[in-house]
Parts: C-alpha cells; sequence; structure tokens
C-alpha cells in the first residue's frame, strides 16, 4: 500500500539497570550492563556540533503504542473499530496490546532515560480521557499520562503531547466525526480539559498529527480509518481538522497555562522533474496540496490563493469555510511541528516519479536533502517561527542491527544541522520511532523503531540505532561517518 503518494558511541553502556524512583524495584527486561559514569564524550575532527540544548527525542502515538484497548474505562476510537474490520490491515492485525506501553511505562520511560532523550513526543488518546469524546473525563485514563508525565519530569525530559494522532473517538464518528463542524468544537473542549488537567506539567503542545493523512487515506482512499472513500467529505473534513486546530490555540490562550503550541504537519519539498515549465507548473499545483493547504491557514490565517475558488462549485468545502474560519485557524501558533519523510518529484502531466532509493515502506523515498529545503523554505516563505521535527526515521527488516537506519538518521541530522547553520530556527529532532509499534494499515509487518518490541513477548531491546543515537545525544552532535 503505498501511503503517501495517494493524493495528489559506540555505545558506552547499555541498559537500563533495575530502579525506577517511580516502581521500587521494577526492573527492565532488557539486560546489558549498567552505563560508568564518566566524561561527556565529545565531537571527533570533522563532527557537527548542535546548538546547546537542542531537542533530540523521540516520537509515539497512543493507539500505535499503548495497548490497554478496553480498560481502565477508555471508550473505543475509530481506529479500534477499523482495524476489527476483515481486511482492513495486514494480517487483522490491532493495536489491542500494540507495544503493551501502558503497562510498562516505567520500562520505557527507564529506556528513554537510558536513551538520554531530552524530549519525548507522545499523543493523548482522547477516548480513553474522554470515552464518548464529549463530557465526564476518565480519571483511570488521565492517571495514565500523570504517570507518564511524571516519570518523563522526573528523568528530565520534557514531555510534547499531541492532543490528536488519528484516533477520533468511536462515539464521535456515530455523530458524524470530522465531517461534522461540531467536531472542531468537541475537539477544543477536550483539548481546554487536557490544559487543565495537565498543563502545570506539560508545556509543549500540538493540537493535531499529520491532518493531510487523515484527509488523503482517512477519507478519500479509505486505507485508513474512518475507511472513507469520499473526495468531497474529505475536502470538508479537512477544513474542520483545521478549525479544530484554530480553535484548540485559542482555548489554550484561554485558560492562560503557559507554554508553547502548534500543529504537527507532514510536508514534503515539490520538485518539477526536469526543466520544463509543464513540470514547474505541475509541481506548484501539487506544492498547493502537499504543503500550501495545510501551511497557509495554520501560519497566515489564509488558504493559498485560488484554492477555494478552485474547488468544484457544488463542492460542500465552498460552504464549509465560513468568514472568519480562516482566522480562527490563523490563531497565533508558538511553534511549527515538522514531520518530513519524502520529497515528490513532478512531471509536466502531473504524474510523480521516484528518483532515490525507497525503503520497505515504498512511499519513503529517501532524499535527506529535502529535509534542508524543506526547513529553509518554511522560513523563506512563512517567517521565523520555531521549528521542531517530530517526526523522521524509517522502518527496516533489519533487526536488530540496523545499520540502514543509522545511515538514515545520520544524513537527515546531518541535512537539519545545515539548515541551523543557514539560520532556521530548528530547535529540535524527535525520532520516528521510540518502539517498533502499530504502523496503521500495514500492522506490525513494519519496524519503526529505535527499540526492538518483540511481537510476541513485548520484551524490549535496543537496536544498533538505539545505541547509535545515545552517543548523538550525550555528544550533541553527529560525528562523520
Ligand atoms: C505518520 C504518523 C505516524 C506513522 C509514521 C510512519 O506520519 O503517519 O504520524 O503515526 O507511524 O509516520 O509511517
Amino acid at each position: 500500500m503505498r501511503r503517501r503518494h495517494v493524493l495528489t558511541l559506540a555505545a558506552v553502556s547499555a541498559v537500563v539497570s533495575g530502579c525506577s524512583p517511580d516502581k521500587p524495584g521494577a526492573s527492565t527486561s532488557t539486560g546489558t550492563p549498567a552505563r560508568t559514569a564518566g566524561e561527556a564524550p565529545t565531537l571527533g575532527p570533522g563532527g557537527l556540533a548542535f546548538p546547546k540544548g537542542f531537542a533530540w527525542g523521540a516520537s509515539t502515538s497512543a493507539y500505535q503504542v499503548e495497548g490497554a484497548a478496553a480498560e481502565d474505562g477508555r471508550g473505543p476510537s475509530v481506529w479500534d473499530t477499523f482495524s476489527h474490520q476483515p481486511g482492513r490491515t495486514l494480517g487483522g492485525d490491532t493495536g489491542d496490546v500494540a507495544a503493551d506501553h501502558y503497562h510498562r511505562v516505567y520500562e520505557d520511560l527507564d529506556l528513554m532515560k537510558d536513551l538520554g532523550l531530552k524530549s519525548y513526543r507522545f499523543s493523548i488518546s482522547w477516548s480513553r480521557v474522554m470515552p464518548q469524546g464529549q463530557g465526564a473525563l476518565n480519571a483511570k485514563g488521565l492517571d495514565f499520562y500523570h504517570r507518564l508525565v511524571d516519570g518523563l519530569l522526573t528523568r528530565g525530559i520534557t514531555p510534547m503531547a499531541t492532543l490528536f494522532h488519528w484516533d477520533t473517538p468511536q462515539a464521535l464518528q456515530d455523530k458524524g466525526g470530522w465531517e461534522q463542524r461540531d467536531c472542531a468544537q468537541w475537539f477544543a473542549d477536550y483539548a481546554q480539559q487536557m490544559f487543565y488537567s495537565l498543563g502545570d506539567k506539560v508545556t509543549t503542545w500540538l493540537t493535531l498529527n499529520e491532518p493531510k493523512t487523515v484527509v488523503s487515506l482517512g477519507y478519500t482512499t479509505g486505507i485508513h480509518a474512518p475507511g472513507k472513500k469520499d473526495r468531497r467529505a474529505a475536502t470538508v473534513a479537512g477544513h474542520h481538522l483545521l478549525l479544530a486546530h484554530g480553535l484548540a490555540v485559542k482555548a489554550f490562550r484561554g485558560t492562560g497555562r503557559k507554554g508553547t503550541i502548534g500543529a504537527a504537519l507532514n510536508l514534503s519539498p515539490v520538485y518539477p522533474v526536469d526543466g520544463s515549465a509543464g513540470a514547474a507548473k505541475q509541481a506548484a499545483a501539487v506544492d498547493v496540496e502537499e504543503n500550501r493547504r495545510w501551511l497557509d491557514p495554520v501560519l497566515l490565517g489564509k488558504y493559498p490563493d485560488g484554492w477555494l475558488a478552485g474547488q468544484p462549485t457544488n463542492a460542500p468545502i465552498r460552504t464549509a469555510v465560513r468568514d472568519g474560519d480562516p482566522a480562527i485557524i490563523g490563531e497565533k501558533a508558538d511553534l511549527l511541528a515538522v514531520q518530513y519523510y519524502n520529497p515528490v518529484f513532478v512531471t509536466a502531466q502531473g504524474g510523480r516519479v521516484t528518483k532515490h532509493p525507497t525503503t520497505q515502506a515504498t512511499w519513503l523515498e529517501i532524499y535527506p536533502d529535502g529535509l534542508y529545503d524543506l526547513l529553509t523554505r518554511i522560513k523563506r516563505d512563512y517567517g521565523d517561527i520555531p521549528l521542531t521535527i517530530t517526526e523522521n526515521g524509517m522502518p527496516t527488516t533489519n533487526d536488530i542491527k540496523d545499520d540502514d537506519r543509522i545511515a538514515f538518521l545520520r544524513d537527515h541530522f546531518t541535512a537539519a544541522h545545515k539548515a541551523i547553520q543557514a539560520g532556521v530556527r530548528l530547535q529540535g529532532f524527535h525520532v520516528w520511532s521510540l518502539l517498533d509499534n502499530f504502523e496503521w494499515a500495514e500492522g506490525y509487518s513494519q519496524r519503526w523503531g529505535l527499540i526492538r518490541v518483540d511481537p510476541e513477548t513485548r520484551e524490549r531491546r535496543r537496536k544498533a540505532s538505539a545505541e547509535w543515537y545515545r552517543t548523538v545525544i550525550a555528544k550533541n552532535g553527529i560525528d562523520p561517518a
């Protein structure tokens, strides 16, 4: 399945020794010798140093790692429904258990600490904290996020919470979900509850993860939940998602909580495949769909010129966008979270071609320069908003010796460094992903983690990339290959 081409230290130590402050005596299943305290490692000649305080991190999302799908009062989300329908996911895989992070949270926190993570980006399962998507909070569900956040803070790791990573509560889907304008307000109300509940501890918030993917895969091709194939509805859902972002930013300001908030957008630099005028024109059109349709409303408070007017005359999006909506969507955010996986090369006929090697995820064309181009373009076109990378990584069939992932990350870190040198305000880099997890329609067939999760036992084991990443973080930079 083609996911995104649809639309248009040498390890000094290793393991986490047994005790965590949260659970005295709890031990991890990852047993290698504990690290001995020593001098901070330094970069060798030719190394690339990152700015002081750079937020090296890793990302996960709730449905992909938590499991405990029906525990402690959690309500179902569209992904529970969808993954249980025959034929929706490879091998019928579901997130019922996932990486069992809900039960192994202390072990995972210790693994993060051992890696030296400065920042951890996770998502809150809306239907775990609000089983109906609205109304009463589920105290037991919320407690899980208190445990997680407290555990991060105890270990000196900054929490970064995403409020929506695709798992719309099923109860709200039953009322129309994102096709309903009300869903934007339901989201803002839930977000406000989270700001009140966790906002004394969480100070970096992300509203939405990849609305573009929800529109393309959830509503256009139907290969993601909720499994719709309806372009007209998809465009409307995309607008309501953006409106939800703006309303949540407003709600955050309303709570008076300190901190920063923004959206997490997956963006792809778009290139004409050759020097022809036709390819340039087609690339500009694809750039609108891939990037500007999301960036312009969020950062400029307007849809790209001609975007709405270019929609079919009877399309419901024309009435779905009401006066004042673009301004709400453009409510000033504090940061932009950038997710970069692949470039897009466009022909004069408007087709897409692949020019570089891909990965097990065939849509993931490896092109690190694209990250540099993307980051510098955002600065050029949208100003100096602080940026953080919240996803970049690759799946590989190499299990523990994932040298291909190391090369991939090294090249992308290098591109990020070059962008910083060029003046981009890049504050952090979160690798996707901390753990092997439920990769949506691909189930558990694609393994994206720095840490291996055994598919049967869920036992954790660091991969070579985790050991390598630990050194990068410790040195705050990368040595030449
Ligand atoms: C996304 C999501 C993640 C994915 C990752 C790998 O970008 O699709 O945010 O949930 O698992 O990107 O495909």
